[in-house]
């Protein structure tokens, strides 16, 4: 392919680390920003602004985590990593820092802008026709690239960044977190529910209970006795437990953590010198300065207390950092307070006092007040803010690849920024049990796929609030195509675990985690391909079809090559509206079984779909590759699968499969099986061509055709090619 990708520089960037993989050529042929011709610009002492005139039509797509649809025309962003919790339509920022953005118009122009601080967006806010970023400093590259559709100016961008992370295959699993499960009883309980109710699962999370007093790689012996014998016990019922690990190092004589923190200078300081003090939930703190390498090695080592317990994965949060508050500022408030009482308080500053208090946590001025070493000089805090958790979780990945560099771990952030998905994925924070947020995270799983991130997924059924078990059934069926499917709720919420409603709730939050599981073939095949072929995983539609009309169109979405889903996202509903850009097949899924396939012709449709049905819509002359069903996904038969697909005039699906743990696939050491449906003299005819290295034995071919007729036939290693039978709907 040409290369469409231009370097436009000004000063010196910090090395994010973000772009690894620029064609020799376009580094070479970098020019100075000024010779950015697609902006108008304006350079002051401290700041660059960059200006463009949008055409009527022009949409604007990317930029990642945000709280904005598909197209971000008519908003305000600002890319600066943030705790924020409440994720409501005004919020400007989120955790992620993803300054990739494409504009579409008459032309197709991308640009990645690697600037480790602060940039707003006036994406045509203040002036509908203009867009205005504003980069809060001198130093930045800019990335642009070009090119004849979003599909391939979205691949130039991942192309430059390195190969998104992958998870091990069981990090396709069911998984189960909440915050205050408080000892080893309750996860033991958790598991044994999910048994009992014969419900799929590979993990079970340990949110910040497990640790004593919240202090990192240490485990509470009180309530987690014996963590090692307890990690094991879990693993034999095909539990994985995920622990989570924070930012921040609690200050305390005698932990050693903290100790050699001290000794060998690890802590990011204040403007003294002094090891910059906050307060997160273990109390006083010190924040790791994960800028430098050795304070990397140094953390990243620490993984191995756990992984020498039988741990395999872990979440990394509150690492934007976040800071409840510093003594600091604490105790200005308390002078303020103490001189409040002198006089009557009015009623002003009675507000001055609450917003005061309110500021005290993540404040621009904490965020200015200490400082990290780069390159071996001082650098201000809020000037590389975007990349502190993104070097915390490199730090993670590194001392996970010290550990063992042929094992794949499971491994996911709250803070980001472009360059991090390399080394894990990122979960979409903590959102509500609110109808609205279960249509917010299928906005974001396209927009951070877009932006390198393949491994994602919200906490399903909500963070904060109480769910109902229809917002946590709805929410199940749209997560079940994420990479991470993870239900996760936050302390004194409502219990939320596929077990804790009726029965019947239960019942069929078991059929959608099933279906889950029967996907899981295609989707980990979807994945891999992705990141092999720099292309996203999920997508909007406009990313294959790029029309008038798919360009508005935010709540179906691509998963993979060959599947469209269109998830029910509001309450008490019945049925849908789905737009068909081209006739599809469509299963209506009622579990992991093959049932129920209609097809249905290009058009908008109001689909009928019950509470206890996943539409799956299937394009034209392709075709999706199911397993069957298992308590984990080790435990899938890997012998046979099956093959659902929807026959015009020809198909041929590729599905990818490798071992799920190591790192061979970057070797290529991967399997892969190759399905064909052709047309022959006696109807259709079904080929295979099984992988020598793969334990598939057999797959079992259901096509339906154009007029609605069903086509079935079991493909083996010893008639890998034969004739399908014309079957009725309603036979078996
Ligand atoms: O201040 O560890 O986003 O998933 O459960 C809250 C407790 C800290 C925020 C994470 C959430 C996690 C919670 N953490």
């Amino acid at each position: 392919m040409k290369n469409n990708i231009q370097l436009y520089k000004h000063g010196k960037v910090m090395a994010t680390g973000a772009v690894v993989e620029l064609p020799e050529a376009v580094a070479k042929a970098s020019k100075g920003i000024d010779h950015l011709s697609y902006f108008k610009q304006t350079i002051s002492s401290d700041e660059i602004a960059l200006t463009y005139r949008f055409d009527e039509k022009d949409m604007v797509v990317g930029f990642g985590e945000t709280v904005k649809g598909l197209n971000k025309r008519g908003s305000e962003l600002v890319s600066f990593c943030a705790d924020e919790p409440e994720h409501l339509p005004n919020k400007k920022s989120l955790y992620g820092a993803h300054n990739f953005f494409i504009i579409l118009g008459k032309e197709i122009t991308g640009f990645f802008i690697d600037f480790p601080g602060t940039i707003h967006y006036d994406i045509g806010f203040v002036d509908k026709d203009v867009l205005n970023i504003k980069i809060d400093g001198l130093d930045v590259d800019i990335y642009q690239f070009t090119g004849d559709s979003l599909k391939s100016v979205t691949h130039e961008f991942l192309s430059i960044i390195g190969a998104s992370y992958v998870p091990p295959k069981w990090g396709f699993g069911y998984q189960q977190c909440r915050w205050s499960y408080e000892t080893a009883d309750d996860i033991r309980r958790i598991g044994k529910e999910m048994r009992e109710a014969n419900i799929p699962c590979d993990t079970i999370y340990l949110d910040i209970d497990y640790m004593e007093r919240f202090k990192d790689f240490t485990t509470c012996d009180d309530k987690f006795p014996d963590f090692e014998n307890f990690v094991s016990e879990m693993k034999d019922q095909g539990f994985r437990l995920i622990p989570i690990i924070d930012a921040g190092v609690k200050i305390e004589e005698g932990y050693d953590v903290y100790e050699e923190g001290i000794k060998e200078n690890h802590f990011c300081v204040d403007e003294d010198g002094n090891p910059f003090v906050a307060a997160v939930w273990p109390g006083l703190v010190h924040f790791p300065d994960f800028f430098k390498e050795e304070t990397r090695q140094w953390f990243g080592d620490k993984y191995k207390v756990l992984t020498d317990v039988g741990i395999e994965g872990f979440w990394n949060d509150m690492n934007e950092p976040a800071i409840f508050y510093t003594p600091k500022r604490l105790k200005a408030f308390y002078d303020h307070v103490e001189k409040s009482k002198e006089k009557p308080l009015d009623i002003y500053s009675f507000f001055d006092l609450k917003g005061e208090a309110e500021s005290l946590s993540s404040s621009p001025e904490d965020y200015r007040s200490f400082y990290h070493e780069v390159e071996g000089d001082l650098v201000r805090h809020d000037k590389v803010h975007n990349l502190y958790g993104y070097f915390m979780t490199q730090s993670a990945a590194q001392g996970l690849e010290a550990i063992d560099a042929d094992k794949r771990f499971l491994l996911f952030s709250r803070a980001s920024y472009v360059g991090m998905h390399r080394y894990g994925g990122i979960w979409m924070g903590d959102n509500d049990s609110w109808w609205e947020h279960i249509e917010l995270s299928m906005k974001l799983l396209p927009a951070i796929n877009m932006c390198g991130f393949m491994y994602t997924g919200p906490d399903t059924g909500g963070f904060q609030s109480d769910a109902s078990s229809e917002l946590l059934i709805r929410w199940m069926q749209f997560s079940i195509f994420a990479p991470l499917l993870r239900n996760h709720a936050a302390l004194s919420s409502r219990n939320q675990e596929p077990f804790a409603f009726e029965e019947a709730t239960t019942e069929t939050l078991k059929n959608i985690i099933e279906l889950r599981y029967g996907l899981i073939p295609y989707l980990y095949s979807s994945y891999m391909k992705a990141v092999g072929e720099r292309s996203v995983y999920a997508a909007n539609l406009i990313m294959a079809y790029d029309d008038e009309r798919t360009r508005e169109i935010e709540d179906q979405l691509l998963i993979g090559e060959s599947l469209m889903i269109a998830p029910i996202y509001k309450q008490n509903r019945t049925g849908r509206l789905v737009y068909l850009p081209e006739d599809m097949l469509l299963w209506n899924a009622n579990g992991a079984v093959v049932d129920s396939l209609k097809v249905m012709p290009a058009g908008d449709h109001f689909v009928p779909i019950t509470l206890a049905e996943v539409p799956l819509f299937i394009r034209p002359d392709s075709g999706i590759i199911l397993g069957g069903v298992a308590e984990t996904v080790e435990q899938m038969d890997a012998t046979q699968l099956t093959f659902l697909g929807y026959m015009k005039t020809g198909i041929e699906e590729s599905y990818y499969d490798d071992d799920g743990v190591t790192k061979a696939y970057e070797q290529n050491q991967s399997l892969e099986t190759t399905i064909r449906v052709v047309q022959s003299e006696n109807g259709l005819r079904a080929l295979v061509d099984f992988d020598q290295d793969s334990e598939l034995m057999n797959v079992k071919i259901i096509v339906m055709d154009e007029t609605g007729q069903r086509y079935e036939g079991i493909v083996t290693r010893e008639a890998s090619s034969i004739c399908l039978e014309k079957v009725s709907q309603y036979d078996n």
